[in-house]
């Protein structure tokens, strides 16, 4: 795998759950251990974007427009869940509270492909 294919591999792992896994009522401790995001510390804050990859990609080109240093934000909005540590503690185990609604996504991309998440707006 090249660099810019393993990191959009683990921007698909972070970020990436469409349709939104139906894990019940704790979405986020669910899937922040399922996508490998608790160990050897709990992650603060991650967004699971709800659309297709197609979607998603597109940020990087036609969907999406120059924001700020190197960044591209989203024409439109996207459903997502950002995951935020409950506490000020990332020590195992980890506890999230899951926040759902439409966000303009700004990502990194590399060779047209998303490579890092920046924030939700
Ligand atoms: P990564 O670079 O692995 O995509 O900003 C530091 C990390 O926090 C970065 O991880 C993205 C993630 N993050 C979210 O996923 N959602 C958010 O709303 C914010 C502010 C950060």
């Amino acid at each position: 795998l090249g660099t810019f294919a393993a990191d959009y591999e683990t921007f698909l792992r972070q970020h990436y759950d469409n349709p939104k896994s139906n894990v019940g009522n704790r979405y986020c401790n669910t899937m922040m251990v399922r996508r490998g995001m608790t160990r050897p510390k709990c992650k603060e804050v991650n967004t699971f974007i709800h659309d297709t990859k197609n979607e998603i990609n597109a940020v990087c080109g036609n969907k999406g427009e120059p924001f700020g240093n190197g960044l591209r934000r989203s024409l439109k909005q996207f459903q997502v869940t950002t995951c935020t540590m409950k506490g000020t503690s990332t020590r195992p185990p980890c506890d999230y509270r899951g926040n759902s609604s439409p966000r303009y996504i700004v990502i990194a991309c590399e060779n047209g492909l998303p490579v890092h998440f920046d924030e939700g707006q």
